[in-house]
């Protein structure tokens, strides 16, 4: 007998996995393990009489000849088919998109990073031309969706777009996959968050807004990263960092979210031995204290180590400015030869008293008013940043305030200006070095 499984707490991506590998394999049994996430149930019991899944008990396992692994590496997170680790002529296949250390000594593997494990069945499928039904190709989607955010997640690669692709075109269902995909977020998940919040602060550590909380937890406790990301939004802080401690485990599961450009996430964890990237990050620590964790978290933000890319690095100088005197006609010359749609107006001393932009010639509605000063005209409620703003900021300010362009403000003198378009240069990465 061939049976194809999954982890326990099978999410859509294990179950989307495991009705994939019954297409791959011919005469394979499915297998669900007892406990799944709470958001499957609704859709296992609408659709109990199209898929014949068995459970681990219903399975004799000494008539397994092959056994198939998916969405997974670990002989500890199959449940009662574990027991198979310890037969030696089994013949073991493994589907599984995680990387780092599994134990799962196979035959045969499909191991690839992609964002969800259905991707790469999908791949296979799309490979062999089989014919989906809707209703398979909704259940993949929902996996790959689930699994990879929607397709935001930082881990999401271009093979599982291609694939979404391929089951949108095979007709799934849109409308039933956000009824079924509700975030990993059930009881346990709730009185996690519950718990942190009723003990949350926040600190103020090199300027921004920290909160780090330190929880006890039992057994395994999944979608942590979804708790995180909410209580950082609830909080409103910039970073928020959930230390996890399991007493039995002897060990401390660290969750950070970041967003901030200006606080690297992925630069904490990865100096408490963990990895990341700069808007989340994790680190698993063996034997440490929370306590001891929760410093460290703040001597590493303290050092100073976050990035690095200030609004200094991105705007241009030196910066034409118009003498506040200068006279509108003079000034519809300057604007037009530097090409650009407005300029700074200094004083004498330099200091910035107003912006001249193209726009505040519509209100000269005379010839002759083309020689009055551009005070007359300029607006004086300009809004200005500091060089040592992160780029971020400058996007948050001109998005706001739907503005092209912050002069850029140190000791009260205008010594660059930064303009939407340099922003959005540093946010796609095509700076040039
Ligand atoms: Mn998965």
């Amino acid at each position: 007998m061939i049976i194809a499984t999954t982890h326990r707490n099978t999410d859509f991506d294990g179950l989307a996995s495991v009705v994939a590998a019954t297409m791959i394999y011919p005469d394979c049994v499915p297998v669900l393990p007892t406990q799944v996430n709470p958001n499957l149930k609704p859709f296992l019991s609408i659709h109990k009489d199209l898929f014949q899944f068995k459970t681990p008990e219903e399975i004799d396992l000494d008539s397994v000849s092959k056994l198939v692994v998916v969405d997974i590496n670990r002989w500890e997170r199959l449940g009662r088919i574990k027991k198979l680790q310890e037969r030696t002529e089994l013949s073991i296949e493994l589907w599984d998109h995680h990387s780092g250390d599994g134990n799962i000594a196979c035959d045969w593997s499909c191991q690839a990073e992609t964002g969800a494990n259905i991707t790469l069945m999908v791949n296979r499928l799309k490979k062999e031309h089989k014919v989906l039904t809707p209703i398979q190709a909704t259940l993949f989607l929902a996996g790959l969706y689930e699994d990879t955010g929607n397709l935001t997640f930082p881990s999401t690669t271009a093979e599982d777009a291609y694939a979404a692709g391929w089951l949108i075109e095979r007709k799934a269902d849109l409308g039933i996959l956000s009824t079924f995909l509700k975030p990993a977020y059930g009881v346990k998940q709730k009185d996690v968050l519950f718990n942190m919040l009723q003990n949350a602060d926040r600190q103020h550590i090199n300027g921004h807004q920290v909160s780090i909380n330190c929880q006890e937890i039992s057994g395994h406790v999944e979608s942590l990263a979804v708790v995180m990301h909410m209580y950082r939004e609830i909080l409103n802080v910039d970073a928020a960092f959930g230390i996890f401690n399991n007493p039995e485990r002897k060990r401390c599961m660290v969750i950070g979210r970041s967003d901030s450009d200006s606080l690297d996430v992925g630069l904490v964890m990865r100096g408490l031995g963990g990895g990341g990237h700069p808007g989340a990050g994790s680190a698993m620590l063996k034997k440490a204290s929370p306590r001891v964790v929760a410093q460290m978290i703040v001597e590493f933000i303290k050092s100073g180590q976050q990035s690095s890319v200030m609004v200094s690095d991105l705007m241009s100088f030196p910066v034409v400015t118009l003498p506040a005197d200068t006279t509108m006609r003079q000034a519809a010359v300057m604007l037009r030869e530097k090409g650009c749609t407005g300029l700074p107006v200094t004083d004498a001393d330099g200091r910035l008293v107003g912006m001249l932009s193209r726009r505040d010639f519509k209100r000269v509605k005379t010839e002759s008013r083309l020689d009055s000063p551009v005070k007359a005209f300029m607006s004086t409620n300009v809004l200005t940043i500091d060089p040592g703003k992160s780029p971020m900021q400058a996007a948050n300010i001109m998005v706001k305030h739907d503005i092209g362009r912050l002069p850029v403000i140190a000791d009260e003198k205008v010594v660059g200006i930064i303009t939407r378009s340099d922003t959005m240069m540093y946010f796609y990465d095509l700076l040039p070095d």
